[in-house]
């Protein structure tokens, strides 16, 4: 009886420590912030969404809330109320705001897709657009993602950012992101950059220009938007080291893994293989001192981008189910924290 209710006390015990387990705790173990992406409108229809937030992370990324289309709809005319809400969820929850984006191909008003004018009008339309939306924040959000994705293999992306101002308004986005808000850290943002290839080569040259000029940014931000095949561990490793050669802080912003939809045999494998995905991501960004914060994509699988970008194809790519319970990931992510060997990361 006695070693049935010592075993009993054991289990209470251990299940308590798992269950006040917390990602923020566990990443600030090793001074590294906990981030995600949040969507406005379900902070106020979803207790548990918001209790899940607060309780696991210690920055917000609005996924979509600060996008030019939706807080410049119209030229001249800002709208910041969702987004205000967001930021104002993180101040009273203590959690530092990463604002996303201020200069993207995607997302962007139908006034400014039209667009036909000349370069120094386009000029005005960016200097005003990122020194409204950053003053708005002075002192509020922490970190910018300034440029968003604008590189690709072969190197520039042709948008009507690069096609009318060419390549130096990427200088000039960081330059009046900067004015506006001295204080705060900004970061260049892209996907397929974390491991070593055509494209990373080329965002690596950007940034060293950039940085050799003179040019305020501070971090760059690897997307890893993943699938259960994972990435190179080595060169994810190296590519962290190169970035931080140039002085530059490096950010996970947007990580999750999507698994495709099968069998309930096979989906228990994908969950397994995405735990590790997660757990090898986390433990690398604790061991490498340039690493600043661990940022997915969302937490819940009831709101991501995944199924309807993949037609339904893929699904689940997150830490905690739609009804909130934790997923074998949310373990991955504690203990890749857990495993890393200490760094002095200051
Ligand atoms: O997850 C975002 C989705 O809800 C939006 O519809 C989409 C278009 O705005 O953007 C998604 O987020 C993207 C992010 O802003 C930039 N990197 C890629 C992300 C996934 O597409």
């Amino acid at each position: 009886m006695k070693g049935l209710l010592t075993s009993l006390f054991i289990f209470l015990l251990f299940s308590g420590a798992a269950s006040s387990q917390t990602l923020k705790s566990s990443a600030e173990y090793r001074k590294v912030l906990m981030g995600t992406a949040v969507r406005a409108y379900a902070l106020p229809i979803d207790k548990r969404y918001r209790n899940t937030l607060a309780q696991n992370f210690n920055k917000i990324t609005p996924e979509n809330d600060m996008k030019m289309a939706r807080v410049q709809p119209t030229e001249g005319v800002f709208t910041f109320a969702k987004a205000d809400s967001v930021v104002e969820f993180a101040r009273k929850n203590s959690m530092l705001i990463h604002g996303h984006t201020l200069v993207w191909h995607q997302e962007m008003p139908s006034w400014v897709e039209r667009y036909r004018g000349n370069a120094p009008a386009l000029e005005k339309i960016l200097k005003s657009h990122i020194q409204t939306v950053v003053g708005h924040y002075k002192g509020k959000v922490q970190y910018w993602d300034v440029v968003n994705e604008a590189i690709e293999r072969h190197g520039y992306r042709n948008t009507i950012w690069y096609d009318t101002l060419g390549k130096d308004f990427i200088r000039r986005a960081f330059i009046y992101a900067h004015n506006a808000d001295p204080a705060a850290k900004l970061i260049y943002n892209d996907y397929d950059i974390a491991t070593e290839n055509q494209k990373s080569k080329k965002v690596l040259s950007l940034l060293s220009r950039l940085r050799k000029a003179g040019t305020p940014v501070c971090a760059v931000g690897l997307q890893m938007h993943i699938s259960e095949n994972g990435i190179n561990y080595g060169s994810f490793r190296r590519m962290i080291q190169k970035y931080a050669s140039l002085g530059l802080e490096v950010h996970i912003t947007e990580m999750d893994v999507k698994i495709k939809k099968a069998d309930e045999k096979t989906t228990v494998r994908s969950l397994e293989k995405q735990k590790v995905i997660y757990k090898k991501i986390a433990r690398i960004c604790a061991e490498s001192p340039a690493c600043k914060s661990f940022t997915t994509w969302g937490f819940t699988d009831k709101y991501t981008w995944i199924p309807g970008f993949t037609g339904g194809r893929y699904h689940k790519p997150l830490l905690f189910t739609e009804s909130y319970a934790r997923k074998p990931s949310f373990y991955g992510v504690i203990d890749g924290f857990r495993k890393a060997q200490p760094m002095d990361k200051r």
